[in-house]
């Protein structure tokens, strides 16, 4: 079986975005492959994180992805920190990674405009630490949404000119954006993607909002004046609400277009707001009672750690082999 891996940060809770983009795909993924997916902690503390709420987030992040489906009896789902060679290759590959190709990563020109009062290096060489991750497991595919194909080609990159110094050492991954996997964005402002640190509470959809918070944010998502439901350019809200319907119900956008004529935007977020609210409904029962049993989340990420470092060490140990380390 072909080996995917996938990460994703516990920066905030889980959004719809990270949902209908990643994490829906990662269960449907179990049957096929061997999944190995991490929750990328190291990743978040290039944004100054308060260590109580960080902590927080960690667990609801794991509680919460196991809720969506991850079977850890079948996918390894581990804690990147717990797993110390994610930092050691990451140093090893931020030696083989230029300054020029790192200044190019768009994702760093964004999160720098945005945090413009730290500006530190781990954001510089946050894909570095990314591609670490991805080639510890010789990892064949590896999903992800649109906004991450520059980090997977850089990753491809790093893996080329080290193999092309040392010989075979690292698997060059595939990255691939599934053919369902939705792109959501900011219900406030739909020209951004939906994130999940967003400041603007009302853009954003967690995975473990209330049913009612739900529908409060649907019903104030951003449109347009023209008050009729198609999909047509310049009309980001309502293109975005009717992707959102679409990854959902399995609709197309033509027949939701036939389903909406001559009714107005009301009705229309209505009916996404409740197809996301039944969408989400079960992820959130069945994560209340994973988040109130910790000791049994402690025992399924432990073991995935031991797991994860084992199968990781084998690369680790022949990277610093060829380099030339005793
Ligand atoms: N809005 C989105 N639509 C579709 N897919 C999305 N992803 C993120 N946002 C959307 C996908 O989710 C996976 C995990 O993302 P991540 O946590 O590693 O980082 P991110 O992309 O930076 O996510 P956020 O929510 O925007 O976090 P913050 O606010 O901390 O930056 C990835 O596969 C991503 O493509």
């Amino acid at each position: 079986k072909e080996v995917v891996f996938s990460a994703i940060q516990p920066s905030g809770t889980i959004t719809l975005g990270n949902y209908l983009g990643a994490v829906r795909n990662w269960v449907t993924m179990q049957n096929e492959y061997d999944c190995i997916y991490a929750l990328a902690d190291l990743h978040t503390i290039t944004v100054r994180q308060t260590p109580a709420v960080m902590r927080k987030n960690i667990i609801d992040a794991y509680a919460s992805i196991m809720a969506c489906g991850i079977d850890v009896e079948k996918s390894l789902f581990f804690i990147q920190s717990h797993v110390h060679t994610h930092a050691e290759l990451a140093w090893a590959l931020s030696c083989y990674t230029q300054f020029g190709e790192l200044s190019r990563m768009t994702q760093f020109k964004d999160k720098s405009a945005k945090h413009a009062d730290n500006i530190n290096a781990g954001l510089f060489t946050y894909p570095v630490l990314m591609a670490a991750d991805i080639l510890l497991y010789q990892a064949d595919k590896v999903p992800v949404g649109a906004d991450q194909k520059q980090h997977i080609e850089i990753t491809r990159n790093i893996a080329e000119r080290f193999n092309g110094i040392y010989g075979n050492v690292f698997k060059i991954p595939d990255g691939f954006i599934p053919k369902n996997g939705a792109r959501v964005m900011s219900l406030q402002d739909p020209t951004r993607k939906m994130s999940k640190s967003d400041e603007n509470v009302n853009g954003c959809v967690h995975l473990l909002d209330t049913p009612e918070v739900i529908m409060k944010k649907f019903k104030r998502a951003v449109t347009d004046s023209e008050a009729k439901v198609r999909y047509a350019e310049g009309k980001d809200g309502v293109n975005n609400l009717m992707a959102i319907y679409s990854a959902v119900t399995g609709l197309s956008y033509e027949q939701i277009e036939k389903d909406f004529d001559g009714k107005g935007y009301g009705d229309f977020k209505t009916a996404v707001g409740e197809a996301v609210v039944e969408e989400l409904r079960p992820i959130r029962e069945r994560y209340e009672k994973l988040v109130a049993d910790k000791a049994y989340l402690e025992s399924c990420y432990r073991k995935a750690d031991e797991i994860a470092l084992k199968i990781s060490s084998r690369t680790m140990g022949k990277v610093m082999k060829k380099i030339g380390f005793i």
